[in-house]
């Protein structure tokens, strides 16, 4: 350790540590906007770009950074000094006279860290008001619109795209004034292997980086009366919704969203859980079948859009190794446009799927020609909880004491199995709920297969089928996978299953979720709140979901018969 002096008052800190995390360790606050920890994640956006930071060193005749700036013995700083908040108020004014001034229509309004950067430092007006740089903003994609006026250069969008997904899609192009942060060449984002995972949306501390808002879409189709609008909600965002309400992270909100989707006047109100649950009757009877039958192991599930171009563009020759299963939102298009449209006499075409969900890159998922039937769309709209969470904003609900609500009959049913998709783990430990009893014939007594779970981004596990071992493997963060896929390509890998999650944290931590700046607690505490939901539900495994036994009595047949291949498969070609 080494002694140092902060703000008058002593302190023994490790050596090596920066001020800022010895002064956060002190519980004193220095302001920071470049600055990305992602410690949990072994990724430091280090650019200290944006001099907010910058605190008084005696014996230093300029301001030192604290992001930085390693602690040495003897050291004497002062984080409060008269000069060190000028410097910063200078620092901030200094970007925001190159800002468009228009916060009050940006969608990042009070979600952005510059502006309450602003208005903690008492910024009242624009000092310097000189030549502000104007791009065109990129909206080529489905999920993502890239809007470099608002770029500050912080680079966090570099750190997460680079040094966590590994897909570095993101760098600085040019220099000085004309610096800005985007793909190679300045490419459209479609037109690069971005995966769409969202992960650098989350971190932008603007609106450089925000998803393709579909609101008014969703509220068009919900006011069109010749429309029959339903909606789903994805696994994850029951215990991540209230947080835009100032609930706790990983409060459990599943009966409000019901509530609060009868009252915007959707007609059907549904769960993606329903879906996942059908998923697992095809994915566990995919697996088995592929264990028995010789065929390519391991598999991968392919829930994850993100993961799925993430395997596209990177590893395009391993693409016969997913599963041949659409993703659970897909699916439930498919079954609300053939099945549910049959049972309740409406016309398919005119039913318009919403899907709910954590997650950037289901928006450029549902267009996808492969997941599409007849030309029309399985899923015709795709709003992050974010943009759900505004929408219930504008209809001016009480969220918080809304009274809990049912999800319609048909579709609005499921088991603890699939609530567990919406992080990572999850999905794989659904189809073993399954797929043992299936594989076994005999019931499985203790449905928490402990093993598969954690916040570690690789993971491993044996389960013993009765005698057979089965080999898991679980990636999440695109980082993750790609070591996975390289042992994979590489003819090192002993697995027979594996589940991959673009996300940090999987769904849980999707890009379109509550911003958590970084704050790796959060995404924690949704994490468990999903383990907590699945252990008070009746039903844990998905083939006792009595909905799912009615659709395949009905309806479907049987698992991989030619009604599933037909509505519910897909596979994906280089
Ligand atoms: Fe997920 Fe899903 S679990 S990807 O993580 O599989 O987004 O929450 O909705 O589709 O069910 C996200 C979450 C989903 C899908 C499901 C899967
Ligand atoms: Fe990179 Fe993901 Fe952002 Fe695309 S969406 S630029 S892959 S972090």
């Amino acid at each position: 350790t080494v002694s140092i002096i902060i703000n008058g008052e002593d302190y023994q800190v490790p050596k090596d540590s920066t001020i800022l995390d010895v002064a956060k360790e002190a519980r004193i606050h220095i302001p920071t906007l470049c600055h990305l920890d992602l410690h949990n994640l072994k990724a430091v956006n280090k650019a200290a770009s944006c001099r907010v930071c910058m605190v008084e060193v005696e014996g230093r005749n300029n301001l030192a950074p604290a992001c930085v700036t390693k602690v040495t013995e003897g050291m004497n700083i002062k984080t409060d000094s008269i000069k060190s908040i000028k410097a910063r108020r200078m620092a901030v004014e200094l970007l925001l006279s190159n800002h468009p001034n228009e916060c009050f229509t940006c969608p990042k309004n009070l979600d952005c860290e510059l502006q309450s950067l602003a208005k903690n430092l008492g910024i009242t007006r624009i000092k310097f008001d000189g030549e502000r740089k104007e791009y065109a903003k990129d909206t080529s994609s489905s999920s993502i619109v890239k809007d470099p006026s608002k770029c500050i250069m912080c680079r966090r969008c570099e750190t997460m795209c680079n040094d966590v997904q590994t897909c570095g899609i993101l760098s600085g192009l040019d220099r000085g004034f004309d610096a800005i942060v985007g793909p190679a060449f300045n490419l459209p984002m479609k037109d690069t292997s971005c995966t769409y995972c969202g992960q650098c949306v989350a971190v932008c501390p603007t609106a450089a980086l925000t998803e393709v808002n579909a609101t008014d879409k969703v509220w068009s189709a919900i006011e069109d009366k010749d429309k029959y609008v339903v909606a789903q909600i994805a696994p994850a965002i029951r215990v991540a919704l209230g947080e835009e309400f100032g609930m706790a992270p990983g409060t459990i909100v599943t009966g409000k969203i019901a509530t609060a989707m009868k009252r915007m006047g959707f007609d059907g109100v549904f769960d993606t859980d329903f879906a996942a649950d059908l998923t697992i009757m095809e994915e566990a009877s995919e697996l088995i079948h592929r264990l028995e039958n010789n065929g390519t192991l391991p598999m991968l599930t392919s829930c994850c859009p993100a993961w799925v171009k993430f395997i596209e563009h990177q590893f395009p020759e391993l693409l016969d190794i997913p599963s041949s299963c659409k993703s659970p939102h897909i699916m439930f298009g498919a079954i609300a446009k053939t099945y549910y449209a049959e049972k309740i006499g409406v016309d398919p075409d005119k039913i318009v799927v919403v899907s709910v969900m954590p997650c950037i890159a289901k928006k450029a998922e549902a267009e996808r020609p492969e997941l599409t039937k007849d030309e029309a769309n399985n899923v015709d709209l795709v709003v992050t909880t974010r943009e759900f969470a505004t929408m219930i904003k504008e209809a001016g609900m009480d969220f918080p004491n809304l009274p809990d609500g049912e999800f319609d009959k048909l579709m609005g049913e499921s088991t603890g199995a699939s609530v567990i998709f919406g992080t990572t783990g999850g999905v794989i430990e659904a189809a073993l709920r399954t797929a043992y009893e299936w594989a076994t014939g005999e019931t499985l007594e203790k449905v928490d297969f402990k093993q598969l779970r954690g916040l570690d981004g690789i993971r491993e596990a044996s389960v013993d089928l009765k005698g057979k071992e089965l080999k898991i493997g679980i990636a999440h963060g695109l980082g993750n996978a790609r070591r996975l896929l390289e042992d994979i390509r590489d003819g090192k890998s002993h697995y027979h299953a594996i589940e991959i999650m673009a996300c940090p944290g999987g769904c849980v931590g999707g890009g379109g979720q509550p911003y958590h700046h970084g704050d790796a607690s959060i995404v924690e505490a949704r994490h468990k709140a999903i383990y907590e939901e699945d252990a008070g539900k009746k039903l844990r495994k998905s083939h006792e979901n009595p909905e799912i036994i009615k659709l395949y009595d009905e309806f479907l047949g049987k698992p991989l018969g030619h009604k599933s291949h037909d509505l519910l498969h897909t596979h994906y070609e280089k």
